[in-house]
């Protein structure tokens, strides 16, 4: 059986890569619709091998499809999810729109798949560096309980779409060639002040709240939360951005419950873990990076380490493809579960 799928903001930087997965996985699809705005639209892609012209997205645009992966921002999703709904059809949202709704499941298969059975039409998939995080923290709790968890990320720039990499890419060109340059994205495109990101780092991923951290470190504390089943776990989160075009790496220190453990019952239960693949070998220099997890599916863990002060506490190094198992990886994934549970 195949089934009609609708991609909404089919021309981004998460949108080709669903298209992509959709292709690689060999998804049961009858027919598939593109999707995106007015700006957008009469753009030609390329799937399975034949042309397909991105339409438009309206109400409409939802009559038939079985499922529709969103990727066009948070506020198209506002607008065009309940409609989606309302035609039958079940959204697996990757914007921000519906993720603390206590209505809406929020699903990383990996952790919380049972949470798909509670779906009323809109599942929402998680930000990109809170999904990699709880892959790797999921097999940890599972043996040894986790009480704490405070993160440090180091963010590409593709985690804020394909205008973000461009800018990269020219502030690169022009500062190696003593050219000037107006940064115009980075850090926010709507926030007041953009500042270089070739050769920086940048301590600002969204918008600051109220509390002084930023809209993605807020993300990240809840949605972990939430995706864990754990309101009371302590988290706190500083991401920031750097030069680098696709991969999140993450820097993270945790405490267990159980005493006593060595970093290697750490590993082990890492390995237990699914979709994760420990690259954890000082003595060979082996650890992940972004550069060797892009195009791959899998969450990379490496250099865990026990504390040298706290018994239960623990540091590890995260790193997955932002666009993969960071947002159409995870989506796709969301869409083959909710066949193999028959919830579609
Ligand atoms: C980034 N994590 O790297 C963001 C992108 O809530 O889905 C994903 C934003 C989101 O800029």
């Amino acid at each position: 059986k195949g089934y009609h799928v609708a991609v909404l903001g089919a021309t981004g930087a998460v949108g080709q890569q669903m298209m992509k997965t959709l292709e690689n996985r060999e998804f049961p699809i009858s027919k598939i619709s593109l999707l995106s705005s007015a700006r957008s639209a009469g753009t030609v892609l390329k799937f399975r091998g034949e042309e397909i012209v991105v339409e438009e997205a309206t109400p409409d645009s939802f009559n038939g499809v079985d499922i529709a992966l969103f990727s066009a921002g948070g506020s198209v999703s506002k607008i065009f999810a309940p409609e989606a709904v309302k035609r039958g059809a079940i959204v697996i949202d990757n914007t921000s729109a519906y993720r603390m709704d206590e209505e809406v499941p929020l699903v990383v298969p990996e952790v919380n798949e049972e949470d798909l059975k509670l779906h009323k039409g809109i599942i929402a998939n998680p930000n990109c560096s809170t999904i990699q995080m709880v892959v790797a923290l999921e097999p940890i709790r599972k043996a040894f309980g986790l009480n704490k968890v405070i993160v440090s990320t180091y963010q590409a720039v593709s985690g804020s779409g394909t205008a973000a990499i461009q800018e990269l890419h020219e502030q690169t060109k022009a500062i190696i060639h003593g050219e000037s340059f107006e940064p115009q994205i980075l850090p926010v495109k709507g926030d007041k002040k953009h500042y270089q990101i070739a050769f920086n780092a940048v301590p600002q991923i969204d918008k600051f709240m109220d509390n002084g951290f930023t809209f993605e470190e807020v993300k990240m504390m809840n949605e972990t939360k939430k995706i864990m089943h754990m309101p009371d776990l302590k988290v706190a989160a500083t991401c920031v951005r750097l030069p680098v075009e696709t991969g999140h790496s993450e820097s993270v220190y945790f405490e267990v419950e159980k005493e006593g453990l060595t970093a290697k019952d750490i590993q082990e239960a890492v390995i237990s873990g699914a979709g994760i693949v420990l690259e954890d070998n000082p003595s060979e220099q082996l650890y992940p990076m972004p550069a060797n997890a892009v195009g791959k599916n899998d969450v990379f863990v490496g250099r865990i380490r026990k504390d040298l002060d706290e018994d239960k506490g623990f540091h590890m190094w995260v790193v997955s493809d932002n666009l993969l198992k960071g947002a159409a990886w995870n989506s796709v994934q969301i869409a083959e579960s909710l066949i193999k549970l028959g919830l579609v």
